[in-house]
């Protein structure tokens, strides 16, 4: 059985969107130029025996891309937003995405705050307790937060197991096949 999944990756400049897209999709090449504009990436993943095509649409972080989003926002499955956890200034756009989402596409639409860059802990400065007041004082009903490090892959894989564990994928059943095969030029990876 096969499910389609489509992610909107949303957060300041130099947060780490690709990076975390390419840790997850394709980790034998980290090397990242900035984005322009907005970038889609599928490919297909295998999760307790269900084969998932997901499709990532990566978003330049520059501001004045930032009205081009909307019909994104509202034509996803879910919206990852993505933070520095050593920049407080990505974290306050953080806050502002969640707003946009929740006016956008309403209080059901999942929000996944990912705080990037866990490598650099000694300079850390947004932390856990900062997102969790957030999270309690947020109208969006299906918020959930998570760290990790694009970079090294520290608890990279967990986040992306967060996103599609928690999502109600089996609603979005679009067809059925028998072959789990992957097509040439796909990337694959295995979560059990
Ligand atoms: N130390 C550290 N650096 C990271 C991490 N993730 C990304 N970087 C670095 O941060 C810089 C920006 O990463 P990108 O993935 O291009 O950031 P982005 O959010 O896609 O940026 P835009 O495309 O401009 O919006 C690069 O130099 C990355 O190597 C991380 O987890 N830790
Ligand atoms: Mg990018």
């Amino acid at each position: 059985m096969r499910f389609h999944i489509k992610l909107l990756f949303l957060g300041c400049s130099g947060v780490g969107k690709t990076s975390l897209i390419r840790r997850w999709t394709r980790p034998t090449d980290m090397y990242c130029e900035p984005t322009f504009a907005i970038d889609v990436t599928s490919h297909s993943i295998k999760v307790r025996n269900h084969i998932y095509r997901v499709r990532l649409s990566d978003t330049s972080g520059k501001e004045y891309y930032d009205q081009m989003f909307n019909g994104y926002i509202y034509n996803s499955d879910a919206i990852l937003l993505v933070y520095d956890t050593t920049n407080k200034e990505s974290w306050e756009k953080t806050k502002d995405w969640a707003k946009i989402v929740y006016k956008t596409a309403g209080a059901k639409m999942p929000v996944y705050l990912i705080g990037n860059k866990i490598d650099k802990e000694s300079k850390r400065v947004v932390y856990r307790e900062d997102v969790q007041e957030f999270i309690h004082q947020s109208p969006l009903n299906k918020l959930y937060m998570t760290e990790c490090s694009a970079k090294t892959g520290e608890m990279a894989l967990d986040a992306y197991k967060l996103v599609l564990f928690s999502l109600d994928v089996p609603e979005r059943e679009i067809w059925m096949e028998s072959n789990a095969d992957l097509k040439d030029g796909e990337s694959s990876c295995n979560i059990v």
